[in-house]
């Protein structure tokens, strides 16, 4: 297949920020009584700040608690705190293989875009010093519908001007992998078969992410 772009997520792709997204809503709970563990955080990856928040609520029984605006304040609180944590991060941090599966594209001629759900994501991308890499970094507030929903990869495909069947999209999440398949593009999954069998190709981690989408281009 003559794959032209290749779309990525951000968060447990390029950099485990999945973790520092974990402990900050972890924290969040905490304060407003509500207990949540990693089975449960593996059901807010790539979903955005405000609809993570909602499920946190549902899952404490407490969705019809707070007023919008002390959701937002809560929200907000989040990110505050997820920021501090951000302030760690330098190009150390980014995912084994990943650097080399960049620059194997662009000596290719291979587009790069971003689909992350994360409002950080320039940012991160900055401290990981990456964004030169990417042609594209969809603004998430810039779709309608949110992953699992294809809209985020449709919006990628579209600004780096390829068709979604040219594209390939690279995932950690199971919202995220339904959102790549439903946008018509081949799905990597990093992570376990568990959570991501709807994949098209399953690797458990980045390691081998420049020989498995070599190889898929040939
Ligand atoms: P922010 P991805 C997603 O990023 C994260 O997986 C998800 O946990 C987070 O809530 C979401 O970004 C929004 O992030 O609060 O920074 O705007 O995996 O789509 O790169
Ligand atoms: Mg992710």
């Amino acid at each position: 297949m003559n794959f032209k772009g290749v779309i990525f997520d951000l968060d447990g792709v390029i950099t485990d920020t999945a973790e520092y997204h974990y402990i900050a809503w972890k924290d969040l709970a905490n304060k407003i009584g509500i207990e949540i563990d990693e089975e449960f955080n593996e059901t807010l990856k790539g979903i955005s700040r405000g609809e993570s928040l909602e499920r946190i609520l549902v899952k404490g029984n407490k969705e019809n608690y707070f007023t919008q605006d002390e959701k937002d304040e809560l929200a907000k609180s989040k990110n505050d705190y997820y920021l501090t944590l951000l302030e760690k991060l330098t190009p150390d941090d980014v995912m084994e293989n990943i650097l080399e599966t960049l620059k194997h594209l662009k000596e290719n001629n291979i587009k790069i875009a971003l689909a992350s759900a994360s409002k950080n994501a320039p940012l991160i991308l900055d401290k990981l010093e990456l964004s030169s890499f990417f042609d594209v970094i969809v603004d998430p507030t810039s779709v309608k519908v949110g992953k699992p929903a294809p809209d985020i990869f449709l919006e990628g495909a579209r600004l780096i001007g390829l068709n979604s069947s040219e594209c390939i999209g690279v995932e950690d999440s199971e919202a995220g992998v339904t959102s790549i398949n439903d946008s018509n593009m081949l799905s990597i999954g990093i992570g376990s078969e568990t959570n991501l069998q709807h994949a098209n190709v399953v690797i458990p981690s980045t390691k081998i992410l420049k020989d498995t989408i070599s190889n898929l281009m040939v």
